[in-house]
């Protein structure tokens, strides 16, 4: 490949799964053990809170307890000593990305360790159980929900996104599956732009065939592998 200046980089569930954080897709996967339409629609919500609030209690609790593995590392080293522009735009909602230091992240799906008060409209910093309807601490009303984006929800920061996308010459996908929209049509985007694509995964994705390269095996000697090399 050429010589890059400008990177985005995609992570999904497959980065976290070797902090043991489990994946929706693989097998034993979150959605073999749940009905995506009853935890992560917005309609699953309104017919059963106490069910979808139970399933993000249990994960923001999990997650707590988990560390940072050598790729969340190797992505905060990459974003400290790029000179370039680099945005890392993550599909998960766990906040290992800044654990390990990095700074130029987007969640685009959300966040565990915040809820949102559909009331006031406001984010606030949260880590407990949200099952028995705590109080907004801005506006008191109990109307917290998980700050995830279900499916038919638009996800955050689209248009930085995009912008991130038509000035990269380098797009790096790395542990999701490219099943889910719009994510999964970033690499497409990048290609028609002119970006170099290259895809770092356990096993073959949906979207392989999209990518001028792809290295399979583990995230944790992928990851930290293809950062040496760029900033070799
Ligand atoms: C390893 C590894 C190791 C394992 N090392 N790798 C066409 C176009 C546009 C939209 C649609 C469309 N068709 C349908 C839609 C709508 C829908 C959609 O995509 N549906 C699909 C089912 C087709 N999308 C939406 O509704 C989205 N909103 C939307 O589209 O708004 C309108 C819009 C249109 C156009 C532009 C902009 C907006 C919202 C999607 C919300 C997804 N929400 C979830 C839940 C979040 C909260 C939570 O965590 O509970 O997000 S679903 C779930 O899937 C979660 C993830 O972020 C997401 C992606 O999963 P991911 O990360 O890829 O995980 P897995 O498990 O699938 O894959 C893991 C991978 O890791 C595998 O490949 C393994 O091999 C690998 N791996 N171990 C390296 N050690």
């Amino acid at each position: 490949m050429r010589e890059h200046k400008n990177i985005v980089i995609l992570t999904g569930a497959g980065i976290s799964a070797e902090s043991g954080i489990d994946t929706f897709r693989s097998a034993g996967g979150l959605w073999e053990k749940h009905r995506v339409e009853d935890v992560a629609t917005p309609e699953g919500f309104a017919r059963d809170p106490e069910l979808v609030l139970r399933f993000y209690d249990m994960r923001r609790e999990a997650i707590q307890t988990k560390q940072p593995n050598p790729a969340h590392h190797a992505l905060a080293r990459l974003d400290a000593d790029w000179a370039g522009e680099l945005l890392i735009v993550t599909q998960n909602v766990d906040d290992l990305h800044e654990r390990a230091g990095a700074k130029r992240v987007l969640h685009m799906h959300g966040e565990h360790l915040n809820a949102w008060c559909t009331s006031c409209d406001v984010r606030s910093p949260w880590t407990a159980p949200l099952i028995d309807r705590p109080p907004c601490p801005v506006c008191a009303a109990r109307t917290l929900r998980p700050d995830v984006v279900w499916f038919g929800e638009m996800p955050y920061g689209m248009d930085r996104i995009y912008a991130a996308l038509r000035t990269c010459d380098l797009f790096v996908s790395i542990g999701t599956s490219g099943a889910v929209y719009p994510a999964a049509g970033f690499v497409q985007n990048a290609v028609e732009l002119g970006a170099d694509t290259l895809e770092l995964n356990l096993e073959r994705s949906q979207g392989s065939g999209m990518f001028h390269q792809t290295r399979l095996g583990p995230a944790s000697e992928l990851v930290p592998a293809w950062v040496e090399e760029m900033l070799a």
